[in-house]
């Protein structure tokens, strides 16, 4: 061939970087907390110390309105590595025990995607989905294997199971899941490890020592208190224990970084950090409000520098994930079908573009229906810009309590001071937290506690409506049954409350077919 001059040679080299560039493999890290939330360096929070996830961010884009769409954690687990919500992909509730949730076997979930397109995978830590045909992992280490405290909070352990992951020799792109147990309560399951696990390892009598942690101990008094949670002795005293456990995780999260590093493997990686679903206090955790479902969210990608250390303003969920790794490995979604004939279509979005430039994604939906077995309680949600709507599909049951956050010194505490009578120094009550409207929209712009229910409110309607239609779209999308789900009656010589009070309605489809929605409530304002 010829080369006629230096433009020529220019492209030649050019084409040679970018051959020499696909030679190297890209890999994928990605990081789960469980239960984590705000409480790092990396989103302001200057009472706990982060260094290692603080360092992380600094490479990292930083998104500031990242979003669960199921706020517990097989129903988190199952959507984040499936790209379906847990009304499409099965994984309704809880995984473990004799009444274990479980994903629809026909499901295609991302470590099966990834194996058949000879990516390597692993998963060191909580996996807590199922079944294993859905889910395969060439390397497991998980509860399923090994003890959940040594796989999900020896940081050591951890540390020496991603370089045995790292070691042998395979030169396929690898995509790597360490799912930490930190910072997830262990008062009601390993109460001598503390309300938190944080004393499992530290060196003291009985505890055992794990060699790489070096424990922060927090003085109550110390902690920052978030809105939704009681300023009140023990809820500080829970706060300032999972603050040690999240520091455990933080200098895991430092270790695992340093084994890809010196593995040589980390600049060809994407690394992702989140958590599964909100903090486990009142509001958080079970709960599709801004505590429940908003989550910390880190990517770091060694090839977009550019927005390094900045923030993300762009609304996005964990639904995202499957097709941001997808994306990274360029590997399609495959054309097939859960429930009869209709093709399953993600919903979520690949977030590598948000690396070059902001976005203007503005809209994350939610679905939930189980935690515990006993725990059914139907919400779906949408949040648009500031705005969030939840339905609470069976707004006539009490909300159900899971059992770690019932015995937990704080909701203890929360019981304890309102059968006394005496001040909670909560922002809610609990009759209202047990029963909740059907319909309740929020305008976190004015009310970022989310304590003024608009939905009634007559100014509002337009963005109702809009948000109700929005939301009944995704849910025929996603082939969610409970779209049709039953809808109660009202009560003999009772009126509905204010939210809850209806009339028809109908709002469109994708396919243009026209639902009626003959058990909504009449819009407030008169729609
Ligand atoms: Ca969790």
């Amino acid at each position: 061939m010829r080369c006629p001059g230096p433009v020529c040679w220019a492209l030649l080299l050019a084409l040679g970087l970018c051959r020499a560039h696909r030679a190297r493999p890209r890999h994928v890290l990605l990081i789960l907390a469980d239960d984590g939330g705000f409480e790092s360096g990396a989103y302001n929070n200057s009472a706990i110390a982060t260094p290692h996830l603080d360092a992380l961010a600094r490479r990292s884009l930083v998104f500031r309105n990242a979003f669960t769409s199921v706020s517990s954690c097989s129903p988190s687990r199952a959507s984040l590595l499936t790209g379906l919500p847990q009304h499409q992909n099965g994984m309704y509730g809880l995984h473990q025990g004799v009444h274990h949730f479980s994903s629809f076997e026909g499901v295609r979930s991302l470590p099966l995607l990834l194996s058949r397109a000879s990516v390597r995978t692993g998963i060191i830590g909580k996996k807590h989905v199922g079944p294993e045909a859905v889910f395969p992992f060439d390397f497991a280490h998980t509860e399923e294997t090994d003890s959940v405290l040594q796989v999900g909070r020896n940081i050591t352990r951890i540390r020496l199971l991603v370089r045995e992951f790292l070691r042998t020799g395979d030169s396929r792109p690898f995509f790597l899941y360490v799912a930490f147990h930190d910072p997830h309560r262990c008062g009601h399951s390993q109460p001598q490890y503390g309300a938190f696990c944080e004393k499992f390892g530290n060196g003291e009598s009985g505890m055992g020592r794990i060699p790489d942690w070096t424990p922060q101990v927090y003085d109550p008094q110390d902690v920052q208190v978030p809105y939704f949670v009681p300023d009140t002795p023990a809820a500080r005293a829970d706060l300032a224990a999972q603050y040690t456990t999240i520091g455990r995780m933080d200098q895991g999260i430092g270790l695992v970084l340093q084994e890809l590093r010196a593995a040589g493997v980390l600049n060809d990686t994407l690394v992702i950090f989140t958590s599964d679903n909100g903090i486990p206090f009142p509001s958080g955790r079970t709960n599709l409000y801004w505590p429940g479902a908003a989550e910390p969210l880190l990517v770091s990608s060694p090839e977009h520098p550019s927005r390094w250390g900045q923030v993300s303003e762009a609304y996005v969920s964990l639904l995202d994930l499957t097709p941001t790794v997808l994306d990274w490995f360029s590997i399609p979604y495959p054309r097939y079908a859960i429930f009869g004939s209709k093709t399953v279509r993600l919903t979520g979005r690949s977030l590598l573009p948000a690396l070059d430039a902001e976005p203007a994604w503005s809209t994350v939906f939610g679905s939930q229906s189980h935690h515990e077995a006993t725990m059914f309680y139907p919400m779906r949600s949408v949040q648009r810009g500031a705005l969030r709507l939840v339905h609470n599909l069976h707004f006539r049951m009490p909300f159900p309590i899971d059992q770690d956050l019932y015995v937990s010194p704080t909701f203890q505490d929360l019981l304890n001071r309102t059968a006394a009578g005496r001040p909670t120094r909560w922002y809610k009550d609990l009759h209202g937290y047990y029963y909740r409207e059907r319909w309740e929209l929020y305008d976190l712009r004015r009310d970022p506690r989310e304590t003024q229910n608009l939905a009634a409110d007559p100014r509002y309607a337009p963005a109702l409506e809009l948000l109700r239609a929005q939301l009944a779209k995704w849910q025929w999308e996603t082939q969610d049954p409970w779209v049709c789900g039953p809808v109660l009656a009202p009560l003999p010589g009772r009126a509905w409350p204010a939210s809850g009070t209806g009339t028809a309605s109908s709002t469109g489809t994708p396919g243009g077919r026209s639902l009626m929605l003959a058990s909504f409530p009449p819009l407030p304002g008169g729609v």
